[in-house]
């Protein structure tokens, strides 16, 4: 049997509920600098979320609700503009440190250090989005501790396809079943189950907590700590009322009998 040898995080919706107040706000603020009058309100937002990665997000805005706007020539050229703007503000955004990491997550990497247990992140997100968000909410050089950061364009085809998942074991040398992934979304559940990677769900957002995680060993609605235990969803709770490596470990040899 495998042992549990790395974790591997998700980072919207899973490290910080960074959606709604962070990705959201910084595509109208970009919108706002590039004079357009495009707001994506919090419900409007939810619609958007079908389609991951940013760039991707704004072509599906025109394509199925802004189908009016007059394109300009080089569209490509137009949406990646707006997207590096988006990134700035975004960036700007989390400096303010006013997105924290959700609960759990800052002691799950610390006991998963001390274990020597690697660290990876596989996400679509843009990678200075993520370096943003972990500089503003873990000590200095916490970026270092993740071995491998598989993010946005670095695979043509994003979550929900199973290739980020893919390259970031590639990259770890490590196979599917040494590793075990945390995601809030279905599109991050399916990504991660296609490619063969055993998953847990943490989510309270509003906008993925009613998704389909059937694929999922457990949902639950944090990652818990000591003063604050989980809610368990979906399968087997933890019994310390948190997620720790001992859990872990007996949720990966559960799956695997
Ligand atoms: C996250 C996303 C990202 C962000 C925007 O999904 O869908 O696209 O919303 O990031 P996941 P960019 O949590 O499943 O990785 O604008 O940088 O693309
Ligand atoms: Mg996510």
């Amino acid at each position: 049997m495998a042992e549990l040898r790395a974790l591997v995080f998700d980072v919207d919706g899973t490290l910080a509920d960074t959606e709604r107040d962070g990705h959201r706000v910084a595509f109208n603020r970009a919108f706002e600098v590039a004079g357009l009058d495009w707001h994506w309100s919090v419900a409007r937002y939810g619609e958007l979320l079908t389609v991951t990665g940013g760039k991707e997000r704004i072509r599906y805005y025109l394509d199925c609700f802004n189908v009016d706007f007059e394109r300009p020539a080089d569209l490509d050229g137009f949406i990646a503009g707006l997207h590096r703007e988006k990134t700035a503000q975004y960036m700007t955004l989390m400096a303010k440190g006013e997105i924290p990491l959700r609960p759990g997550v800052a002691r799950l990497l610390d006991e998963a250090r001390c274990a020597d247990l690697r660290l990876a992140i596989a996400t679509t997100t843009t990678p200075e989005n993520v370096s943003a968000l972990i500089e503003s909410t873990l000590p200095r050089g916490a970026m270092d501790w993740f071995d491998v950061i598989g993010a946005g364009d670095i695979v043509p085809a994003k979550k929900p396809a199973p290739d980020i998942y893919q390259w970031v074991l590639r990259e770890l040398g490590l196979a599917a079943a040494q590793v075990v992934a945390f995601e809030d979304s279905a599109h991050g559940v399916t990504s991660a189950h296609s490619a063969g990677i055993e998953h847990i769900v943490v989510t309270t957002n509003d906008y993925t907590e009613s998704q389909d995680f059937s694929s999922a060993s457990v949902v639950l609605d944090t990652l818990g700590e000591p003063q604050s235990p989980v809610n368990c969803k979906n399968g087997v709770a933890p019994v310390s009322g948190f997620v720790d490596l001992v859990y872990l470990r007996n949720l990966v040899d559960a799956e695997r009998h």
